[in-house]
């Protein structure tokens, strides 16, 4: 997209910023974000940011006025901080999330929301469909699910051209601190020679997608005429935690072990994308191969 004024809510944070990097070239780009996770120091400086929390009408409408897109990617990311506190993930994850579709309103503006693989639970068929049961084992997975159909409402309902993206397992740099996921994890482990713990067997598996596939997604999201719809983005190839570690350690040439570790309670066994519709609809076609993503991670390319 070119010569737009979009708002990335979440910008300094792992995906916004990298879609914040993807948009600035062409477009003028406002950031909101409260830096709770987010780094400034991962934002260009032809940006305008806006600090602020996305739960304050205030600070949300300075930074949507005006605006053509919104691409809504602040959230609170931890599963396991909804579970010890459903009431304040859920303010900023819904409660808040609804404050950017009703300023999107009113400025008529393009909603593009990341939703997640987390609103199916336990998938019972693989891969994965669009139209499969959701069935979500976290409040942030009730969160996630209640935005992505307040989205597809506000098509329906306004005529509000909205998008929900269902991100599965995002990997990719500046992915870092507490809860960040099991790439980064491993990664770090092998490189200072640790050893990296695969909870359980190894043997669940999850749909690993670049960042930069991600990014993809939302500019596709950002033009399509598909709107009020919700897409899965992932690459529809599955990998065991097992395999992963021991991608790992080879591509870092590390000398760490691998250890098993106690399962997480309530951890989803498989978990897949079917992609077929994101593929057909928006174009989608994922490019950055878990070999290539890794070995461009641990290059630092
Ligand atoms: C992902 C998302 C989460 C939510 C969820 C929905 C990330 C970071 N989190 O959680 O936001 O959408 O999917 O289902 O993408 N593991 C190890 N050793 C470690 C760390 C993790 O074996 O040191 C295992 C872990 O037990 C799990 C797998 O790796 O089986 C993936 O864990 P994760 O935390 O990266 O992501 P996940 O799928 O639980």
């Amino acid at each position: 997209i070119r010569d737009e004024t979009v708002l990335v809510t979440g910008g300094a944070g792992f995906i916004g910023s990298h879609l914040v990097d993807a948009l600035t070239p062409h477009n003028e780009v406002r950031v909101l974000d409260n830096f709770s996770s987010g780094d400034r120091s991962h934002l260009p400086d032809d940006v305008t940011i806006v600090e602020g929390d996305i739960r304050d009408p205030i600070a949300l409408q300075q930074a949507a006025r005006g605006v053509d897109i919104i691409f809504h990617h602040a959230a609170v990311v931890s599963v396991s901080r909804s579970v010890d506190a459903p009431r304040g993930s859920n303010e900023t994850n819904l409660d808040a999330s609804l404050l950017v579709l009703e300023q999107a309103r009113q400025e008529d503006a393009r909603v593009v929301v990341a939703s997640s693989a987390a609103i199916y639970g336990h998938p019972s068929d693989l891969p994965v469909p669009e139209t499969a049961q959701t069935d979500p084992t976290s409040p942030y997975g009730i969160q996630k699910l209640a935005l992505d159909q307040y989205t597809r409402l506000y098509e329906d309902l306004y005529d509000l051209p909205t998008v929900a993206l269902r991100y599965f397992n995002a990997y990719g740099p500046r992915q870092q601190g507490p809860y960040s996921g099991v790439i980064s994890t491993f990664l770090e482990q092998a490189r200072a020679g640790e050893p990296i713990t695969v909870e359980g067997d190894g043997e669940q598996t999850r749909d690993f997608v670049h960042v930069s596939d991600i990014v993809r997604a939302n500019l596709q999201a950002a033009t399509t005429d598909n709107v009020g719809k919700a897409y899965n983005i992932g690459t529809g190839t599955r990998t065991s935690i097992r395999e992963l570690a021991e991608l790992i350690r080879e591509a870092t040439d590390s000398s760490s072990s691998i250890v098993h570790r106690a399962s997480r309670p309530g951890d989803i066994r498989h978990s897949g994308a079917d992609i077929s519709r994101a593929k057909r609809t928006l174009g989608f076609e994922p490019q950055v191969s878990l070999e290539c993503g890794i070995r461009s991670l641990v290059e630092g390319t």
